[in-house]
């Protein structure tokens, strides 16, 4: 299996993060990645290759032309204000604020534009992320020209990032735009699988009225966790999209024996659905030592799901999302990626 990657995704490097109310080391670091990469190359898993520039048109099949602006511009707008390093968003319009505002200040920009403060920013975190897009695209491109699979390296990951709102270290959602992009070139039907150890409510958003796009996620119940206000068992879709949305959320410890039991339903979803290609949102989160989740897959289990998503018997994209057991994450990653090769 071909991978994507380039090392301008290394270049958002953040050093903090908003976290149990004090600044944290941040835990998306450069380093998951090059983990990853490493591994690949190690087993010999198939050619990394750089990815190709899509420019803006993908991005804006999915993300609004006012949120883009925002990012292309948040750089000079950075230097213009005086702020050197890191910004965090820390005012919303929520409930009882107005929301058909959109304030000049950049702290006000960033309440717009974000959903959380645990997403630091820094000068060169847009252009990773567009790069991190590329990657998705451009594996994605592999795909709709045939291979049967394809590993997008994506960092930073994607599937908080909503359609005009940044969040979860998440900045572009890198599965959405690369399934909006197959969608437009070739496929009639995507599905959707992430089984990141949070939900992906920028994806169920995106979607969330469409019936060409199923998005299925499995991950920890969002009473118990992040991202706290999505991904409950009854959002099913709206409208046209109605039936088109599934959400699996399982209580905090679940390990293999109650993670698989969603992922067989899961998948049986995928096939009635009727899907062209599968899009894989592959976090490596769900790991029984992931210092941040608290799910109990093993590094074995992850071989047991890329086996399982072989059997759907469909063209299929895999885009890197969470997972921070730095050590292990290579080893789990390729885990996935080899265990659905060896299954073919
Ligand atoms: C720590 C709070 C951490 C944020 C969790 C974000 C998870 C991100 C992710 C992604 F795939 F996007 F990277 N809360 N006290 O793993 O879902
Ligand atoms: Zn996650």
């Amino acid at each position: 299996m071909k991978t994507v990657f380039s090392e301008l995704q290394l270049n958002h490097r953040p050093t903090f993060e908003l976290s149990d109310g004090a600044m944290a080391p941040a835990v998306e670091l450069p380093a998951r990645a090059e983990f990853v990469r490493d591994r690949i190359v190690e087993t010999g898993l198939g050619a990394i290759q750089p990815p190709d520039a899509f420019g803006r048109g993908p991005l804006e099949r999915v993300h609004s032309r006012a949120y883009l602006d925002f990012m292309d511009g948040f750089r000079a707008q950075c230097e213009r204000e005086g702020r050197t390093g890191e910004v965090f968003p820390f005012c919303w319009p929520t409930a009882g604020l107005r929301a058909d505002v959109t304030p000049r200040h950049l702290d006000g920009q960033l309440g717009r534009y974000s959903f959380d403060a645990g997403t630091p920013i820094g000068p060169e975190s847009w252009r990773a992320a567009k790069v991190s897009a590329d990657t998705a695209l451009s594996a994605a491109r592999l795909v709709k020209d045939g291979e049967r699979a394809a590993f997008a390296l994506c960092r930073p990951p994607g599937h908080h990032a909503m359609s005009d709102r940044f969040g979860g270290y998440c900045f572009v959602n890198n599965a959405a735009v690369a399934a909006q992009y197959l969608r437009d070139q070739s496929a009639a039907r995507i599905a959707i699988l992430d089984v990141d150890y949070h939900h992906g409510n920028g994806t169920q958003e995106i979607f969330y009225e469409r019936s060409d796009v199923l998005f299925l996620s499995i991950h920890a119940d969002p009473a118990d966790e992040y991202p706290y206000f999505l991904g409950y068992a009854d959002e099913t879709g709206t409208g046209e999209g109605a039936g088109f949305n599934q959400n699996w959320p399982l209580a905090i410890g679940t390990d293999w024996d109650g993670w698989s039991a969603a992922l067989d339903a899961a998948c049986g979803r995928v096939m009635t659905f009727g899907a062209d290609v599968a899009v894989i949102s592959l976090g490596l989160d769900p790991y029984e030592h992931d210092p941040i989740s608290r799910f109990r897959l093993q590094s074995g289990d992850f071989t047991r799901l890329g086996a399982r998503l072989e059997k759907l018997g469909l063209p299929t994209l895999f885009v890197m999302e969470g997972g921070y057991a730095i050590d292990a994450l290579g080893v789990n990653c390729v885990n996935v990626l080899s265990g659905f090769e060896d299954a073919r």
